[in-house]
Formats: C-alpha cells, sequence, structure tokens
C-alpha cells in the first residue's frame, strides 16, 4: 500500500541559523536550524541520507533510526524528495561527507512536499530537452546547472554596475513604450496605446544620446523587444539590453571601456563563481588584451580566404559568421563598418562618409554588442534618417534636442543575454534567460 504523505508543519517560530556551507567540521557539535529542498533521499535499511539543499549550496542530514525518535524516523520515512523542509539538529564532523560535516537531526518540519515530481531528474547529468524544462521553469530553476548559470548572470551583472558606478556614469531607466522605431521598423511591436498606435522600445538609443548630453556618462540595463522573424539561437523578443552612452569621447575610447567592462566582469566570475563554473564545467574564454581589432574589409579578406565572399556593403551570413568564430575563439572587434550596414545615428568618417565609426563587438561566431561614435549634427541626421528611407517628422521630437547643441558622443548597446551565453558556453540564449520569450512562447 502506498504510504501517505507526512502532514505538513507550520513554519512557526523556526528561523533559519545556518546555510549549508556553513556546516564545517569547525561547526562540529554546534546546534543548528537549516532550511531548504530535500534534493535526494537515500534510505538504507536503518539509515536516511537526506541532501538538503539550500541557496548556498548543499549539506546531508543523517537519521539512524536508532538514535531518532519513532516520530522524526516516520516521517522521513515518507519524505518525498522535491519537498521543502526544515531542520533542528547536530552537526557532526563526518569526512565522507560534502564539506567534511553533515547533521543528525532532532526535529524535522515538512513545509511543503510535491503533489508531483518534475518531469525529468533534477540532479542527473543528462539533460532533459529545453523546451520540456522551459515548461515548468521555476522547478528546473532548481537544478545546480541551471542554478549555476543564473548566478554567474547576477555576478557579470552586478560587476558591470559596480564599475560604471565606480567611474561615475548615472543608471538611468528610460522609457518603454514609444512612439518610434529606433533599429529600423520591421522588427517592433506595436501596441494600442489609448486610442493611437505606439511601439515597445528596440533600445534606448535616442533616449541615452539625449541624457549623455546633459549628463555626460550614462548607462541603462533593461529590456528591449523586437519581433524577430527568425527563429535562432541567439535571438529572443525580449532581450536584456545593457547600454551605454558617453559625451566628449569617440568609438576607440568606447571599445576600450568595453575591454575593461569585460575583464572586469570575467575577473569577477572567477573570484565570485569557482563553484558555478566547475558544476557548468565552463572554461572562460581567453582574454588577451587589447582584444583583437579587425576593421570590415579586414574581415571581408579573411572571408574571401575561406572562400566565403561577402559583397561590399552586407552584413556577414550565419556561415561567415562562424568562419571568423574559427579564427577568433574570444572576444574581438569588427570596425569600421560601411555606412549603408549601420542605423542612422552612427557617425561617417570625416575623411571617408562610406565608412562609420562604428563597431561590433564579437564573441567568436556571435555579435555581443554594437556601437559606434554618433552623429551630432542635426542636418547630418536628418541626411541619414531620409537615406535609411525613415521619415524626419516622426523624429521631430529628437531632432529639436539638437538644435539646442549636442556634444560629441559614443556608445555601446550589449546584449547581456549573449554576453552571459557566450560567457558559460551555452548554446541556446533561452538557456541564460529566466523566462525567454520568442515566437512560440509567451509562457511561463
Ligand atoms: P543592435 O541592434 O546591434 O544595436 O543591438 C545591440 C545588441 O543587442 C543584442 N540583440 C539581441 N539579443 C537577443 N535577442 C535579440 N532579438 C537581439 N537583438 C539584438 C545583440 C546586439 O549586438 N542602439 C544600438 C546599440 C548602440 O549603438 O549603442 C543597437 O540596438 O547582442
Amino acid at each position: 500500500m502506498a504510504k501517505k504523505a507526512p502532514k505538513l508543519d507550520e513554519l512557526g517560530p523556526w528561523r533559519r541559523t545556518h546555510y549549508s556551507i556553513s556546516i564545517l567540521p569547525e561547526t562540529d557539535g554546534k546546534e543548528v536550524t537549516i532550511f531548504g529542498l530535500a534534493a535526494s533521499i537515500r534510505r538504507q535499511g536503518g539509515i536516511i541520507f537526506i541532501i538538503l539543499q539550500d541557496k548556498e549550496g548543499i549539506v546531508q542530514i543523517t537519521l539512524h533510526k536508532d538514535k531518532v525518535s519513532s516520530e522524526l524516523w516516520e516521517k522521513c520515512e515518507v519524505l518525498k524528495e522535491q519537498s521543502f523542509i526544515g531542520v533542528r539538529g547536530i552537526v557532526r564532523k563526518i569526512e565522507k561527507a560534502p564539506r567534511g560535516a553533515e547533521i543528525l537531526p532532532l526535529e524535522m518540519k515538512v513545509l511543503a512536499h510535491p503533489l508531483r515530481q518534475p518531469p525529468f531528474q533534477m540532479l542527473k547529468r543528462k539533460e532533459p530537452s529545453l523546451e520540456k524544462r522551459l515548461d515548468i521553469r521555476a522547478v528546473d530553476l532548481r537544478r545546480p546547472k541551471v542554478q549555476a548559470i543564473f548566478r554567474i548572470r547576477h555576478t557579470v551583472l552586478q560587476a558591470f554596475r559596480e564599475l560604471l558606478l565606480e567611474r561615475g556614469y548615472m543608471e538611468v531607466d528610460t522609457p518603454k513604450i514609444i512612439a518610434s522605431a529606433t533599429e529600423g521598423g520591421a522588427a517592433l511591436f506595436p501596441l494600442l496605446y489609448y486610442d493611437k498606435e505606439a511601439f515597445l522600445v528596440q533600445s534606448p538609443q535616442l533616449y541615452k544620446e539625449q541624457l549623455a548630453s546633459a549628463f555626460e556618462k550614462v548607462f541603462e540595463i533593461a529590456p528591449a523587444f523586437r519581433a524577430e522573424r527568425f527563429r535562432t539561437t541567439r535571438h529572443l523578443s525580449e532581450f536584456l539590453s545593457f547600454d551605454v552612452e558617453e559625451a566628449f569621447v569617440s568609438y576607440e575610447d568606447i571599445m576600450r571601456l568595453l575591454e575593461d567592462l569585460t575583464t572586469y566582469a570575467i575577473g569577477k566570475v572567477k573570484e565570485r563563481c569557482g563553484k558555478e563554473l566547475e558544476v557548468l564545467k565552463a572554461k572562460l574564454p581567453p582574454l588577451d588584451r587589447p582584444f583583437e581589432r579587425i576593421t570590415y574589409d579586414g574581415a571581408l579578406k579573411l572571408l574571401r580566404d575561406d572562400g566565403i565572399e561577402i559583397p561590399w556593403g552586407e552584413d556577414f551570413s550565419t556561415e561567415a559568421l562562424k568562419a571568423l568564430g574559427n579564427r577568433y575563439q574570444g572576444f574581438y572587434f569588427i570596425t569600421d563598418w560601411p555606412t549603408v550596414t549601420k542605423a542612422f545615428y552612427i557617425k561617417p568618417k570625416n575623411e571617408d562618409p562610406k565608412i562609420s565609426e562604428s563597431f561590433d563587438f564579437m564573441g567568436g561566431p556571435m555579435e555581443v554588442a554594437s556601437g559606434g561614435s554618433r552623429i551630432s549634427d542635426r542636418r547630418l541626421l536628418t541626411k541619414r534618417l531620409r537615406e535609411k528611407g525613415l521619415n524626419p517628422r516622426s523624429f521631430e521630437y529628437h531632432l529639436k534636442v539638437f538644435d539646442y547643441g549636442m556634444p560629441p558622443h559614443a556608445g555601446f548597446g550589449m546584449g547581456f543575454d549573449r554576453f552571459i551565453m557566450f560567457l558559460t558556453g551555452q548554446e541556446n540564449i533561452r538557456e541564460v534567460v529566466l523566462y525567454p520569450r520568442d515566437q512560440v512562447r509567451l509562457m511561463p
């Protein structure tokens, strides 16, 4: 006969005294209270081993039938994996346990027990399909590998902020409901805004430029939305855009800033995420400073050597990006793009306006960020809008700011999710986003 699930307990006055990682040989003999998930339960005759997982790691809880109360033993006999529990017990130094110590419980509270088990093995190395995991993402997020990815993501986000704040950049937040496109009309999400049509923002581009004229050094980390037509492993409909804009600098300075940010963030990941890198078996990308810089024309030549012909003025195909990724395994820049390939706000070179002061920041075969020096002259900006087939009247709210004077400025926009994807060696952008959005996925 199937055993009945244990009765649920109330949290009551119990509060955590320790996290799993502070259960150490040095805590031997101490009474502790911990909370977490019963990640695995192993029953061996008169002994039950529970691996409790909390936000910091795991700890072993060992029950000997002849040493615990019959009430506690019976509770653990019917305890299911993936139950949330609280344990009050005594730490015991023991070599065989993780970190050399375990907990001998005196009392346990079962705070939640699962009505069903996840549709995949939580601790097995073999991966269930991504789709299956995303369907019940909150449970998938309990898996050690997924936890490792998001801890690294959190660390990088924090590191980017740390360095920029230390260097005097101001964090800003700009509107996400807007009146006109910035990155080409095709990929906009329209919405009904009262009785008018409006759009979800594709990039904070125009606002960050305006803000650079007021605050000089700004950054924003916020979602951007693009109605991408193709379903790929590196495009989402909603992604985290990490944007910087700065007055009185050029694209050269911005490339150096990107180098500094990347180096600093990877340093912090090495310092703070050793355990996570081990779980992921991830090898961080090589960091040789200065990062390699090749011009667009130089890249065309390299590709020709690989038998790939790209007509001048066209963007790189997936095949071309793969070929470049074979040559450059780490981070590098492709600079000086033809003006025709770039957005209207990117500055053409004074000495050769067919070429622009622009760059793509690459991680192997993938574009991770792009940026450049900006046009700060209203007349030239209007001309470029027209050349791009856009109506300057739709941009009047932006153009008129230039009448009041706009300092020279430059910046970049990074696909933050792509950066994390490259860093953690993931093949699909959906692995590094908590709740990814694409053409077919709007839930959870
Ligand atoms: P761009 O259009 O190149 O430039 O976008 C900047 C970076 O955003 C990422 N990205 C995406 N990531 C996931 N899913 C998508 N659908 C997606 N689309 C773009 C890429 C890309 O490099 N305003 C300029 C930036 C600037 O000049 O400051 C811009 O938006 O990693």
